[in-house]
């Protein structure tokens, strides 16, 4: 059960939650007035990390000066997006944000988004919000496996079906990339000035990533276009952290019973958050600074620290710690033996890797993370730490085994992951139950991981996933065979135990 606070609603009634009601609510709620916030920041991807991590720091601003012309608007792309936007746009896209702290909550209404546009149904309102003059900033999360790129060598996948389409079709696009890049050839014609593109996933260097891919599907259809993107438009580089369980039913209900709210789509998170930006924009942006965002001038060794402790450490407890049997992250961080398999890891693997950062220690922020792990008022899925497996692996956990590689360092904790992953996709548990892969390489990646079970070689040649050196080092392939040959042999536990 997760602990929550006893701060019932006064009447004991339930409130549905909407613009017109949020004032009876008794938990704090935006005090400025929202019909009169200026949208100014077009977001791609309002789900539960935006809603927990960016929405937040932008409704602070606005409670401080609500007159700032950053509010949000929220567009999706994907087949399923119609649904948050209809459950948000239904509650005036207001929502309950519930900080848990073991033993107590502390629940808010977030305010900042002030409007969620469905593309396949809202181009024309898509298009002109994104043209606008008064929107100078373009945000992202749209996951690490969303960038349309071979996660290899980070290039633009031109074979991808979307792609395709929008190269084919640049007035009429399908993918976040298609519409940027029409929008700023609107923007380019009409004299506007361009907006900067955000991007807030966990790529290591994720707006050298989005520049990158932006020119390449430029480049495909207007070479002059993209030459003046190149020219004109920032991408900053940013680091953004704060664990965010998937939405369940389970929150909808706590946020009743606890606060008297109907919401339908309540956020929960952890108490920590971050977020480092490199300053460089091309158009106006927040004064971020005053609600405790960090704007530096190079944000990669923020980015490296995070993707290569916090995300990687999530890929070792969650392929190996739900093959252990486990359901969530912090009774995988409680378990003494993966609690020293993921110490270890950071010390003898990650570490020697990310060198020193100016302003942080490390050691102390290593603590601060298997604490975050552990903290068991966070219901973390280890099932939604093994989605996306294709787009994560490659950034989070093969980056580092590759430069350990290059300079004679240990990389056998983070191959065990790779094998984990592997063993993972085969789809079939220990006991022999099924469950489903997600992964936008899904049915591929099951077919190769069953046809190969103890050997590595059908998986590891899959180009979007590993390139040749890491394909060639004898090294890594026989340490990968061992511990997946483990796996199969004697189980998850039982290879764990042969890694401490
Ligand atoms: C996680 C991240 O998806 C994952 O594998 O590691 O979503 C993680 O929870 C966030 O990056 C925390 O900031």
């Amino acid at each position: 059960m997760v602990v929550v606070s006893e701060d019932v609603n006064s009447d004991g009634g339930l409130i549905k939650l909407c613009g017109k009601t949020a004032r009876e609510l008794s938990i704090q709620v935006p005090e400025y007035d929202r019909e009169k916030v200026v949208p100014g920041i077009v977001h791609f991807g309002v789900g539960g990390f935006h809603r927990s991590h960016q929405a937040l720091y932008i409704d602070k601003l606005l409670a401080m000066d609500p007159t700032i012309p950053f509010g949000i608007v929220g567009v999706g792309v994907m087949s399923n997006d119609y649904l948050m936007r209809d459950a948000l746009v239904a509650q005036d896209c207001l929502y309950t944000l519930v900080e848990q702290r073991s033993g107590q909550n502390d629940a808010s209404v977030v305010g900042s988004i002030i409007d969620v546009l469905f593309a396949p149904r809202q181009s024309d309102e898509a298009f002109a919000i994104l043209t606008a003059e008064t929107t100078k900033i373009v945000t992202l999360t749209i996951t690490e496996g969303g960038y349309c790129i071979n996660q290899a060598t980070s290039e633009l996948r031109l074979d991808l079906e979307g792609i395709q389409h929008d190269i084919k079709n640049p007035s009429a696009p399908k993918t976040v990339f298609g519409f940027i890049v029409e929008a700023l050839k609107r923007r380019r014609q009409l004299n506007i000035p361009p907006f900067t593109v955000l991007s807030c996933d966990n790529l290591q260097e994720n707006g050298s990533i989005t520049q990158r891919v932006i020119l390449s599907l430029a480049r495909e259809s207007d070479s002059e276009l993209a030459a003046w993107i190149e020219e004109n438009v920032a991408f900053p580089n940013s680091m953004v952290d704060r664990i965010t369980p998937a939405s369940t039913e389970e929150q909808v209900r706590i946020v009743q019973e606890s606060y008297g709210i109907v919401d339908a789509c309540p956020v929960f998170c952890e108490p920590f958050t971050q977020w480092v930006i490199e300053d460089s924009f091309c158009n106006d942006r927040p004064q971020w600074e005053a609600v405790g965002v960090q704007m530096v001038d190079n944000v990669l060794p923020y980015e490296k620290m995070k993707i290569r402790l916090l995300n990687a450490s999530h890929s070792l407890m969650g392929y190996l710690g739900y093959l252990a049997g486990y359901k969530f992250i912090f009774q995988i961080a409680q378990d003494a033996e993966f609690q020293q398999y993921v110490r270890d890891f950071m010390n003898e693997e990650a570490t020697p890797v990310i060198g020193e950062i100016s302003g942080i220690n490390l050691s102390e922020y290593k603590d601060t993370l298997m604490q975050r792990f552990a903290n068991p008022a966070i219901r973390d899925e280890a099932r939604r730490i093994c989605l996306d497996g294709s787009g994560k692996i490659p950034k989070f956990v093969l980056p580092t085994i590759r430069e350990q590689l290059r300079n004679g360092g240990d990389i056998k904790r983070g191959t065990l992951c790779v094998a984990a992953w592997f063993r993972y996709l085969a789809g079939t548990d220990e006991s022999g139950a099924h469950y489903t892969i997600e992964d936008p390489m899904a049915a591929q990646l099951q077919e190769l991981a069953n046809e190969g079970r103890e050997d590595p070689t059908p998986l590891l040649s899959v180009r979007e996933v590993f390139d040749d050196e890491l394909r060639s080092s004898s090294a890594f392939v026989t340490e990968l065979k061992q511990a997946l040959s483990s796996l199969y042999a004697v189980g998850a536990r039982a290879t764990l135990k042969k890694y401490l």
